[in-house]
């Protein structure tokens, strides 16, 4: 099944339907991408990391799990299929895909949907729209980055801290300096390194398209990447689509903050979910550069608008007991796009 979850779009395939070996498994789906090729014009990928993601789903043998999901990105110009990320927009699809194959019932008007995320071994709730017991894509939430309105999924985080450094703050820091630039290396569900825009001589509110033709901005966040990864325990990460470098600067549409993130290598539309949740909770950890320019509400359970190149993504963040980060949720929409035999 094709869908678009929040504002990324790609393969939803049974994990019972793909090669059980991972070499044969990665390469069929670069023949269903089309990859290596920039314009993917061989396969059904849309020559954007964006477009070009893959959801392998299975019943779950978990206790109190629903299904379980694995994220793959196809690399659109190299023939590599990583694990080594998760997605937050993919996954508000496979609530509305474990439904339609029929591997857990709709129950009530909206099912609630307990996904493990294999890549980082966490929980996830989707909450999914099931009227009537059928699952429905139409309705009035919109969300920047996609034309119109769809049915509302909210997805609640208990606790996605540490999910691939191990601690929210992997050097227990709240801003190290790499290659002469403040940075944040913080893991909310995505590896990320978050520093100043300014620091890096740019405003921040620049068009992605701007910042993509920025090579010499694009060559030093390769370095400060290269030299985070090992700092943020994720070992060597030339060939790994993790740690995204994420520039924040004060908000310009009246959110808390605002930002342009590289995924890691080309500038993201809007921003990836986890990223999203990410960059909020270092709003709220003080003496960190996104601190540093973020107007954040105050209260424990505090909504903190993150912008972005197509408008704004609205986080929810829970302080917990001990001041600290606690429970994230955030609002997404997915659509079934089409439904039938890739070849
Ligand atoms: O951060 C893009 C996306 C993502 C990942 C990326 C994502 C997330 O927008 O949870 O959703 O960072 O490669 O789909």
């Amino acid at each position: 099944m094709w869908m678009r979850g929040g504002t990324s779009k790609g393969a939803f395939l049974l994990a019972e339907d793909l090669p059980v070996d991972i070499a044969a498994r990665d390469a069929l789906l670069l023949r269903i991408m089309g990859s290596p090729d920039a314009r993917q014009i061989d396969g059904m990928g849309g020559a954007d990391p964006l477009t070009s993601k893959v959801a392998v789903v299975s019943r779950s043998a978990r206790p109190g799990v629903d299904v379980d999901y694995l994220f793959l990105q196809v690399f659109v110009d190299r023939p590599v299929v990583t694990d080594s990320q998760n997605c937050g927009n993919m996954l508000t699809g496979v609530g509305p895909f474990a439904i339609e194959r029929g591997l857990i019932p709709a129950s009530g008007d909206v099912t609630p949907v307990r996904i493990f995320m294999q890549n980082t071994g966490q929980v996830a709730v989707a909450s999914v729209p099931t009227p009537g017991g059928v699952v429905t894509y139409a309705g009035d939430a919109r969300i920047d980055g996609v034309p119109g309105t769809a049915a509302a999924i909210p997805l609640d985080f208990e606790d996605v801290a540490g999910s691939s450094c191990g601690a929210l703050l992997p050097t227990g820091n709240a801003s190290d300096e790499i290659d002469g630039v403040r940075a944040t290396l913080i893991d909310n569900g995505m590896p990320c390194v978050i520093m100043a825009a300014g620091d890096l001589g740019v405003r921040g509110d620049e068009t992605r398209d701007a910042l993509d033709a920025n090579t010499a901005l694009k060559t030093r966040l390769e370095k400060i990447r290269l030299a985070a990864g090992p700092l943020m325990n994720l070992g060597e990460v030339a060939e790994k689509s993790v740690p995204k470098m994420i520039l924040v600067s004060a908000p310009v549409q009246g959110g808390a903050v605002s930002t342009r993130s590289f995924i890691p290598h080309r500038c993201h539309a809007s921003i990836g979910v986890f990223a999203a949740v990410s960059v909020a909770s270092a709003c709220l950890i003080e003496g960190s550069p996104a601190a540093a320019v973020a107007r954040i509400p105050h209260g424990d359970r505090v909504r903190v608008s993150v912008e972005h190149p197509s408008g704004e993504t609205t986080c929810v963040v829970t302080r917990n007991a001990a001041g600290g980060i606690g429970a994230t949720a955030i609002l997404r929409t997915a659509r079934k796009l089409f439904d039938g035999e890739v070849f």
